[in-house]
């Protein structure tokens, strides 16, 4: 069975679970991270030399990178629920979640971090102020995107939508302003009617 270590509020963990989830595919999970410690031992370390979650072992094959274990999975799955079968479709499917790793996490990021992990009197408002607004920045190019279709990758949910939404989760949860962005909305809220985004991602954050 596939194993999947790593704590279950993790951003990057999550998008793995949630894959799982609507791929069917059965899975163990181990804590690792954070207050459960694990990640800093030699054994870990050799399967993920960065101490980081999650990394995943499937049939004695060892992956980490949540975005490219997504891929995998999603592109392992014959029944092609995921990963488009077409080639245009498939790596638009790709860029967002590499946007998502690049741009719009880093963005984000910080806020989250200010605003869960870091108590009132120690937040600082440059910091918050500089992550709401490359946030901002972030989701409206998504609001844009999202004017003219479904989902990201085109009419249909593919592993596209899962690094994005997790992130986009996060950002609604988070106190802070959140203008009017319908389409942006429309989206999200076809994420939240999935069971199991809401089994996976729609927990407190901490
Ligand atoms: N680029 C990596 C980043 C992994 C990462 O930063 N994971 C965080 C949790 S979201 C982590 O391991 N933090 C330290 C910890 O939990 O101990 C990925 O997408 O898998």
């Amino acid at each position: 069975m596939l194993k999947i270590w790593g704590r279950a509020n993790s951003i990057n963990v999550q998008k793995v679970l949630w894959c799982c989830e609507e791929l069917g595919i059965a899975f163990e999970r181990i804590d690792a991270g954070n207050e459960f410690g694990v990640v800093g031992g030699s054994s870990y370390r050799s399967l993920n030399p960065n101490g980081l979650v999650p990394t995943i072992e499937d049939d004695g094959f060892h992956l980490w990178e949540s975005n490219v274990i997504v891929r995998y999975l999603a592109h392992k799955d014959t029944e092609g629920h995921l990963c488009p079968d077409d080639l245009k479709t498939r790596f638009d499917a790709e860029r967002w979640m590499d946007w998502q790793g690049t741009i719009f996490w880093p963005a984000l990021r910080p806020l989250f971090i200010q605003l869960i992990r870091t108590p009132t009197e120690k937040r600082d408002p440059v910091v918050i102020a500089r992550a709401e607004g490359l946030s901002l920045a972030a989701v409206e190019i998504l609001e844009r995107l999202l004017s003219g279709r479904a989902y990201l990758a085109g009419d249909s949910f593919t592993m596209g939508d899962i690094p994005a939404a997790v992130a986009v989760h996060r950002w609604y949860e988070l106190d802070t302003p959140h203008p009017e962005l319908p389409h942006l909305r429309r989206w999200y809220g076809l994420m939240r009617q999935r069971k199991y985004f809401q089994k996976v991602v729609m927990t407190p954050l901490s």
